[in-house]
């Protein structure tokens, strides 16, 4: 039986949620007929003010694919939600304890299987939350999951994450993970939509990471997102833009280990660092 993880980025705290049941992968059973009448109406109030806000601040393919969730008043079956993704793009979803090490998680994301926590917030905890609960995984990473060349990003980044354990590189990866997957915007002929799971599942993020004048905006360049530190427990300084999820495929598909020395030897870059150069986006206008 695996002991609970180290702590996810910079936080002393422990994980929250219950190890004692997970196997040695670190997966568990969802336990679905455990979810209280409460914890269901807490989820579905989370849903209604996160899909509310989504026509106009997520990308197309995130609204597209956000009915694959399945009924919005409950916490859907992990298992139903898989037996729909299977044939779509090769993943299924794998219930999770609560955070994982990161070679645990690795080895998911590179089998196609994604870790959701089992786990949901408590009510007062509905504006904020640090750590990641069933509502962000599910409404956050899963509906992306149903697009094929992000699906495949994905794997690609599992399997990138277990050579860059190799190299002692994960903290660029985990990166790389923030500023995409989690945090990422994508620009679109009428302004900039957001795809990150953080973003989407953060009913303050959302309109900040998109209309605030406080962050900056760049064009995603690898070498610059390998080399900028995040903080977990507060909205973004610096938002990195792509063109397309094929973009952010091809980007990262080269091996890394070069790469890896070069951010190694040029240092981190401080959080608030404003470069001359390089591309910078607007807001969008505040609706
Ligand atoms: N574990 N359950 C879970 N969910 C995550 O998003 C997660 C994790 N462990 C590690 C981790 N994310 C980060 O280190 C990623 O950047 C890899
Ligand atoms: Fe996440």
């Amino acid at each position: 039986m695996p002991v609970a993880p180290v702590t996810y980025g910079a936080s002393e705290r422990p994980p929250r949620g219950d190890y004692s049941a997970a196997r040695d992968d670190y997966s568990c059973d969802q336990r679905w007929e455990a979810c209280t009448p409460a914890e269901h109406a807490l989820y579905a109030r989370l849903y209604a003010r996160q899909v509310a806000q989504m026509p106009g601040q997520a990308c197309a393919e995130f609204v597209h694919a956000l009915d694959q969730l399945g009924a919005a008043d409950r916490i859907p079956r992990f298992a139903e939600i898989s037996e729909r993704l299977r044939p779509k793009t090769g993943w299924e979803i794998v219930a999770v304890p609560g955070l994982i090490p990161e070679h645990a998680f690795f080895a998911f994301l590179a089998a196609r299987r994604f870790p959701i926590t089992v786990w949901l917030r408590r009510p007062e905890e509905f504006d904020y939350i640090v750590e990641p609960d069933v509502f962000h995984d599910l409404f956050g990473h899963v509906p992306l999951l149903f697009n094929p060349v992000f699906a495949d990003y994905m794997q690609a980044f599992g399997a990138g994450g277990l050579k860059a354990e190799g190299l002692h590189a994960l903290k660029y990866l985990a990166r790389l993970y923030w500023y995409t997957v989690e945090f990422g915007l994508i620009d679109t002929p009428t302004g900039l939509r957001a795809y990150g799971a953080g973003i989407l599942s953060s009913a303050g993020e959302t309109r900040y990471s998109l209309t605030s004048l406080k962050p900056q905006r760049l064009g995603f360049d690898l070498q610059r997102v390998l080399r900028t530190p995040y903080k977990i427990d507060d909205y973004q300084d610096t938002y990195f833009v792509i063109d397309s999820f094929a973009q952010l495929f091809d980007a990262t598909a080269p091996d890394f280990t070069a790469l890896y020395a070069q951010i190694a030897a040029a240092g981190d870059l401080p959080l608030n660092t404003r470069l001359p150069g390089g591309r910078v986006y607007a807001p969008n206008a505040a609706s």
